[in-house]
Formats: C-alpha cells, sequence, structure tokens
C-alpha cells in the first residue's frame, strides 16, 4: 500500500516502518498515525513478518503530536473522535514485538510511541521528554502511565512537570531504554535485534511479549497465574520439543512456528 508520511520496507522478516514527515520533525499528525497503524496491521498480518522496526530520521524520531492540527480543537472535538486512539490502540494491541529505534527527538507523542514498542534502542543523539506542560495540556497516549512504570515516579514527575529533555545516557540508565549505540549503528543494532527475535518460535515470542504486558496489568498472583498458564501451553508446541531437543543435540533449533 502506497503512504504519504511513512515508509514500510519489508525485508527479511522484518517490516521497517519509518515515519517521514521531515518538515515537520515527523509530528504525529492524524494521517501518520492512521497510516502507521494500517502498516502495523499489515504487518501483524503478513505471515512472512516476525518482528517490526518503527523509526524516524536522525534528526527525530518524532517530535510530538502535530501541534498545527491541535491548536484549534475544542474539547468537544478530541472527546468525541478520542484524538487518534483508535489508531494508538492498534499499536498497542499488536502480538508481534515492535522494536522503537530513535535518533534525535522522541518528545511528547513520539516519547510516547516510543514506550507503546516493546524495546526501544536509541542513538547517542537520541532526546527523550514530555514536554507537553509547555504547552498547557498533558501527555495523552500513555506518557503519565508508562514513563513511572518504566522509570519511577520520581523521574516521571521531574520530565513531565518541568518537560525537560533527557538524554540516551540518561534514558539508559533510568531503564526507558535497553540500550545506546552510536548514531551510525543505529539501525544495524536495530534490524541485528530484530533478526534474533525473528529467529525464535514465533509462539513463544508471542508468548513472552503477553506475559510481560501483563505484569503491568495486574497482580503479581495473577500475572503469575497466567505466566505459568502461557509456559504448560508451550509444552503442547512442536517447537518446544525441537528447541530442547536441539539443545541436548548440540545443535541450532529450527523452529516451525508450530
Ligand atoms: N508539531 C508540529 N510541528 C512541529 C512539531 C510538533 N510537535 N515539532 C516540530 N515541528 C515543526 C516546527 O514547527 C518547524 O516547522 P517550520 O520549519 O515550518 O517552522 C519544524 O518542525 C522544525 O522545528 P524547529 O524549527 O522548532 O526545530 P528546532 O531544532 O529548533 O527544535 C524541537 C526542535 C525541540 C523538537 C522543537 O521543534 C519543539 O519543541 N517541538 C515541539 C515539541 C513538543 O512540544 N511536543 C509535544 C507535542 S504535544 C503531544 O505530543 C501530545 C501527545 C498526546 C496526544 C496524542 C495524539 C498522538
Amino acid at each position: 500500500m502506497a503512504y504519504n508520511t511513512i515508509i514500510v520496507e519489508i525485508e527479511d522478516h522484518i517490516a521497517l516502518i519509518r515515519l517521514n514527515r521531515p518538515d515537520a520533525m515527523n509530528a504525529l499528525n492524524s494521517v501518520l498515525l492512521s497510516e502507521l497503524a494500517q502498516a502495523v496491521s499489515e504487518a501483524e498480518a503478513n505471515e512472512k513478518v516476525r518482528c517490526i522496526v518503527v523509526t524516524g530520521s536522525e534528526k527525530a524520531f518524532a517530535a510530538g503530536a502535530d501541534i498545527s492540527e491541535m491548536a484549534e480543537k475544542t474539547y468537544v472535538d478530541v472527546f468525541t473522535s478520542g484524538l487518534f486512539a483508535d489508531s494508538v490502540k492498534v499499536i498497542e494491541d499488536c502480538r508481534k514485538p515492535i522494536i522503537a529505534a530513535v535518533a534525535g527527538y522522541a518528545l511528547g507523542g513520539g516519547c510516547e510511541l516510543a514506550m507503546i514498542c516493546d524495546i526501544i534502542i536509541a542513538a547517542d543523539s537520541a532526546k527523550f521528554g514530555l514536554p507537553e506542560i509547555n504547552l498547557g495540556v498533558i501527555p495523552g497516549i500513555g506518557g503519565t502511565q508508562r514513563l513511572p512504570r518504566a522509570i519511577g515516579k520520581a523521574k516521571a514527575m521531574d520530565m513531565a512537570l518541568t518537560g525537560r529533555f533527557m538524554d540516551a545516557e540518561e534514558a539508559l540508565r533510568s531503564g526507558l531504554i535497553s540500550r545506546v549505540v552510536p548514531a551510525k549503528k543505529l539501525m544495524d543494532e536495530a534490524t541485528s535485534t530484530a533478526q534474533k527475535i525473528a529467529e525464535k518460535s514465533q509462539i513463544a515470542v508471542m508468548a513472552a511479549k503477553e506475559a510481560l504486558d501483563r505484569s503491568f496489568e495486574t497482580s503479581l498472583t495473577e500475572g503469575l497465574a497466567h505466566e505459568r498458564h502461557l509456559f504448560h501451553g508451550m509444552f503442547a508446541t512442536e517447537d518446544q520439543k525441537e528447541g530442547m531437543a536441539a539443545f541436548l543435540d548440540k545443535r541450532e533449533a529450527q523452529f516451525r512456528d508450530r
């Protein structure tokens, strides 16, 4: 499908989705978000795709929701339309793993989009922030919920109340991101990570993602029970037999997603 604000490439089991509004620092407008949701749902439906990478440009992953599109909206406009909530939900609900490869600014909705992804890999140029407070609003696609879960209340309050930016090293120290690499190596690191995930049993990958996500939604007891059921279910798969037999035979496992 042809898109206007994103570029999608599928190679070696990886769907690479590049946000592409260079004149606006990849600000998330309604077209971009609906195209992103469409691309994610197509990647999810495409049997060849085993991992998704979302990235932006060298300057900006995304500098937030598009302020020019939002500025004149009324409460009734945003409440009744949901302001992109449907598109965001598609990304949140994707069962395949999504890696955010972040260079430059990941601000406001851009930072929130990265946090919706499962793994954030950042270039040393990355800057994260929730500057909505400077616009007289607050984060709207999960920033106040996901940031404290990722980095704790103290730092999350600091970020959301002052609007200050965090560089890649601080984001790594704080637990917001998984890795920092030199900017030139960002896409190699993201795609090789995606490739590594793509080599696993997709059933186990999906189950691991589901179990980890559940940990944010539930009590420890419920979460442990959910994990145990998923774990037991793995023993109904051929991939479990293959994975364990391969270990014992001292060879590489050949997973077939069965
Ligand atoms: N929206 C619209 N346009 C933007 C945005 C944005 N968020 N960010 C940058 N741009 C545009 C600028 O207006 C400018 O356009 P033009 O050249 O036509 O004047 C162009 O991108 C380049 O930007 P700058 O000239 O400002 O570049 P600088 O290098 O000087 O600064 C910054 C870069 C620091 C990124 C700066 O542009 C900035 O502060 N941007 C705004 C960041 C921000 O406040 N983000 C939060 C937005 S609100 C939000 O995200 C709410 C999320 C919840 C809603 C959920 C829906 C998805």
